[in-house]
């Protein structure tokens, strides 16, 4: 499976847990399938209770990501030795949580990294970007900490990091509309980002659509099919420094080599 792995980079102030890389920079890194969604980006995923790993690549600066994806990116020319990372530190996810990010293509500067609990351990960096125009699961996770002061206030996060954040209109979907997430979320009535039956029906409506027959309102392919320059947009995210490819094996090669 190819992953577009997108850099957000750490603002200052830096937390106090990313104090001792002050200067250089640093990066949280999302694996994402759908580069041309970048344009809607409105905050961060992080687990709160997932253990993530700070380490140096050779040419992109520091990154942060679980333990298993640094593995398979040291297998992918990211690390100076074939297979091996250096484990800087070590830090579980609520720590992360509030942490001001830099995003590429995004119309918002400054995002911040929120909590969501449905992100698997076992699937890309364990950091997920998140675009709430396109993916039902990003907008229920940011409905449930706009509507939850109790929500927000367990991990921490206050209104200025949630409320200025409305989706995106990035996409035109024909039958959905320009926000098409929202759309199957009102459609089948989710309730909270907990709502897994409903929201895996949900994504199953916008993607194959999205991906066919969804047309870009933004960007310099405004007016393009996405299909046409999906491509496109990876590579100049890729040119720009601001994404890398990154490989996930198949499960089985995983459980089979440990
Ligand atoms: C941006 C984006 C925009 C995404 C969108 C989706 C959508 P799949 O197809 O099931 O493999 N993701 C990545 N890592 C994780 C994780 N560890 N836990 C939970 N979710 C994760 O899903 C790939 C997508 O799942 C990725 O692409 C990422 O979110 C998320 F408009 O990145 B995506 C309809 C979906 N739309």
């Amino acid at each position: 499976q190819e992953y577009t792995l997108i850099k957000m980079e750490v603002l200052e102030p830096y937390p106090s847990i990313l104090e001792s890389f002050k200067g250089k920079k640093v990066s949280f890194v999302a694996a994402t399938l759908r580069p041309e969604t970048m344009y809607g980006q409105t905050n961060c995923w992080i687990h709160p209770d997932i253990k993530y790993i700070v380490f140096e690549t050779v040419k992109d600066g520091i990154f942060i990501s679980t333990k298993r994806a640094a593995r398979n990116m040291a297998y992918q020319d990211f690390t100076e030795r074939d297979g091996e990372f250096k484990i800087l530190q070590e830090v579980v996810g609520q720590n992360l949580l509030g942490v001001a990010l830099k995003s590429p293509f995004t119309c918002y500067p400054k995002i911040y990294a929120l909590p969501m609990l449905t992100i698997k351990e076992d699937k890309g960096t364990g950091i997920v970007t998140s675009v709430p125009s396109d993916s039902p699961d990003d907008y229920a996770a940011l409905v449930d900490l706009q509507k939850k002061p109790a929500f927000r206030e367990k991990y921490g996060i206050t209104e200025e990091m949630i409320m200025p954040f409305k989706p995106v209109p990035i996409l035109e979907i024909p039958e959905f509309g320009n926000l098409s997430a929202v759309y199957v979320y009102d459609k089948l009535k989710i309730q909270s980002q907990n709502d897994r039956e409903k929201l895996t029906q949900a994504k199953e409506m916008v993607y194959l659509k999205g991906f066919y027959d969804g047309v870009l309102l933004v960007g310099e392919y405004k007016g393009s099919k996405i299909q046409d320059v999906k491509k496109n947009l990876q590579n100049k995210l890729i040119q720009e420094k601001s994404a890398v490819v990154y490989y996930e094996p198949e499960k089985t090669i995983i459980s089979r080599s440990g």
